[in-house]
């Protein structure tokens, strides 16, 4: 990390953010990522990828990646990206993006890596059996931002970390190959109450697709019952809600349940316990349930109508890919004349 002043980029602003075809995605990845790139495409350009390349940092059969990519097509589509307005693309079909992370992997530091605390939970105590994909995720993800020089990035909390890296890379890459203002300094957008969704089995574990509790998640393809029994069957305490959210903190699952109310129903925490203060869990969960259904229920129906149409979601794809390769390419021309390559 260089200690210059960053020089200011005066490019336009961009969004772009993306999602790893692993699994099925579930309310957290919705809360917290897609609702946002539905709201923010009709306010700043944005560009949405499936991360295709980042899912095989874990093995992922290859007779199935295709069927994952459009799955998470279809859940962007039907959360509300709108494919004539929104720049939507599965990563593997920009080799700009890995061409990129090459550069960038000889930027970063080994040390900035080290502290990178997704990985030391991915690998967890195996770590020298986790591939050097997984450990070098970061730097991947650094290049899918800055090679279309995106300055906003929607994404949960768990990736903070990631931008901050990204936000070095960038500054470190101007510094050192003299081209001040060329990458900008993206920010991370978290906020709002979907930003760190908690497993319904314990409220200080995050929902994640690999969990091997499904009841730890709601699925988006989750049908109505599923998902009533699923809150019905959540982990909480026995006491009733509180009327402030002070008194919520040592209670992460009710924290979470009330949160996860919140941002569902596009309200702030607080009315919900204006609501239910007083109330148990045994009325506010019914009452969750019906939200969720609600929400839910619509978004899992527009998926399944949209993959019964794959070829419908490879022509978007496609459409996406060239969008996206006209602002890559010319991004890539110059990093190689920035780094004097041969080719350049
Ligand atoms: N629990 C969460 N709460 C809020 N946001 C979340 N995100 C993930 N989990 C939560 C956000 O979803 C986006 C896509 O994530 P990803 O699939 O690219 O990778 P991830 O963060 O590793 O997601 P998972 O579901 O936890 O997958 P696994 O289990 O494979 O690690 C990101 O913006 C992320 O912040």
């Amino acid at each position: 990390m260089t200690d210059q002043t960053p020089a200011p980029f005066a490019g336009p602003k961009r969004v772009l953010s993306g999602v790893q075809p692993t699994g099925d995605l579930h309310l957290g990845n919705y809360l917290g990522a897609l609702v946002k790139f539905a709201r923010l495409q009709h306010e700043i350009p944005t560009f949405i990828f499936v991360a295709d390349q980042h899912a095989i940092t874990e093995w992922q059969d290859p007779a199935k990646l295709k069927g994952q990519v459009r799955e998470i097509t279809a859940a962007y589509l039907a959360t509300g990206l709108d494919p004539k307005v929104a720049t939507i693309f599965a990563q593997s079909a920009v080799p700009e993006h890995t061409e990129l992370a090459w550069v960038f992997d000889c930027v970063a530091r080994i040390g900035w890596l080290d502290r990178m605390t997704q990985f030391k939970d991915k690998a967890g105590k195996h770590k020298e059996r986790a591939s050097v994909g997984l450990y070098a995720y970061p730097v991947l993800q650094a290049a899918d931002i800055l090679l279309y020089k995106a300055t906003h990035v929607p994404v949960g909390e768990d990736q903070r970390q990631h931008l901050e890296l990204t936000r070095d890379i960038a500054q470190k890459f101007n510094h050192d190959f003299g081209a001040p203002g060329f990458f900008p300094l993206p920010d991370a957008l978290t906020q709002g109450p979907g930003a760190r969704i908690m497993s319904l089995r314990d409220g200080r574990a995050k929902m994640s697709k690999s969990d091997p509790s499904d009841y730890s998640r709601i699925n988006l393809t989750d049908d109505a019952e599923t998902i009533s029994q699923k809150i019905r069957k959540a982990r909480t305490d026995p006491d009733p809600l509180p009327a402030s959210l002070d008194a919520l903190e040592g209670r992460p699952e009710a924290q979470n349940l009330v949160g996860v109310y919140a941002a569902l129903a596009g309200k702030a925490p607080q009315a919900v316990l204006d609501e239910f203060a007083g109330q148990g869990f045994g009325v506010f969960k019914p009452r969750l349930a019906d939200l969720a259904v609600e929400v839910l229920g619509p978004i899992g129906a527009e998926m399944r109508r949209l993959l019964a149409d794959p070829a419908e979601i490879d022509r978007i794809l496609a459409d996406g890919a060239a969008r996206a390769r006209a602002l890559a390419q010319p991004t890539m021309a110059e990093v190689r004349k920035i780094v004097g390559f041969w080719n350049s």
